[in-house]
């Protein structure tokens, strides 16, 4: 098993046209690419994967397909979260027969379930494998928003070992790092990893990592090196790329410059639109200037 340490890229869908099949090619390319990059591994299906827009086959085979193209090489987590508790259930133990490290789950969303039934779901998706777990907070999109001692509580559940945390509030995050010294927390706002890491998260998850793996490595570096002026540099580096692609939308920009950089990646699925000229003329230009050769 590889250990759930560092900075994990949130791995993007390929599609071969807009309502298209998965393209495997790309995807095995991307992974490749990847793998052999100073990233500690690949968060695999999640929201930068479109995983909500793909079939439950899809998302099988997306997860049984990278594990096969990795081969043990990196370190693999499986996005399971779903509305569907139940498909939540048979991903996660899929991910675990295709050698999977760690299982992740956004929490059930649209219904407004009360907390204690959130946790009782936790319980028992945690439970479905031996996989180490991780909670994943991103209240902005799932509309679930929790305090930092109910996430201390998520914690404490059998199996789950830390939180993906995609949230704004560092305020938060440093209470909960404070009641839970052991949690693997991972910062998932790449335009703030550097506060993030200042607050105690741990690694980072993140979509633009794809297109700047050895930026993020070396913010995380300067940042333990103490050296604050180059992580400050590197992060505004970061961000300026990332201010383009947030304008443009990120995965659709996400897509555009991964294409742009040698592996096709085809569009996101409707209804995402599709990036106009001068998107992606911005895109160009940022790229140009932000995206070392
Ligand atoms: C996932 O589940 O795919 C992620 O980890 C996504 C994390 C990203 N959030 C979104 C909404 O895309 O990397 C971040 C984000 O794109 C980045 O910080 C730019 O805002």
């Amino acid at each position: 098993m590889n250990d759930l340490n560092g900075y994990f890229a949130a791995l993007p869908t390929p599609f071969t046209d807009r309502q298209g099949a998965i393209a495997e090619g790309s995807l095995d390319d991307l992974v490749e690419r990847l793998v052999t990059s100073h990233l500690s591994g690949l968060y695999v299906g999640g929201s930068t994967g479109e995983a909500f827009l793909l079939s439950e086959q899809e998302r099988a085979a997306l997860l049984r397909r990278v594990a096969r193209t990795c081969a043990g090489r990196s370190t693999l987590i499986a996005h399971v979260g779903d509305p569907d508790p139940a498909l939540s259930g048979r991903l996660a133990r899929l991910a675990a027969e295709a050698g999977y490290d760690a299982v992740s789950a956004v929490p059930p969303f649209y219904y407004r379930y009360g907390f204690e039934e959130i946790l009782r779901h936790y319980e028992w998706l945690a439970g479905q494998t031996d996989l180490p777990f991780l909670i994943y907070n991103f209240p902005a999109l799932s509309g679930v928003h929790w305090s930092a001692d109910q996430i201390a509580q998520l914690c404490d559940l059998p199996n789950v070992v830390g939180v993906k945390n995609t949230c704004g509030d560092l305020f938060a995050f440093e209470s909960l790092r404070r009641l839970r010294p052991e949690a693997r927390l991972f910062h998932g706002f790449d335009e703030t990893l550097l506060a993030g890491l200042s607050m105690g998260a741990d690694g980072g998850i993140g979509s633009t990592y794809n297109i700047q793996p050895d930026r993020i490595v070396a913010i995380d570096a300067a940042f333990r090196a103490g050296d604050m002026d180059t992580a400050r540099s590197l992060q505004a580096d970061a961000n300026a790329l990332i201010e383009a692609m947030v304008a443009a939308g990120v995965i659709p920009a996400l897509k555009y410059l991964l294409t742009r950089s040698g592996i096709p990646m085809g569009d996101c699925r409707p209804p995402f639109g599709q990036l106009d000229a001068d998107a992606r003329a911005a895109l160009d230009a940022a790229a140009d200037r932000y995206i070392p050769a």
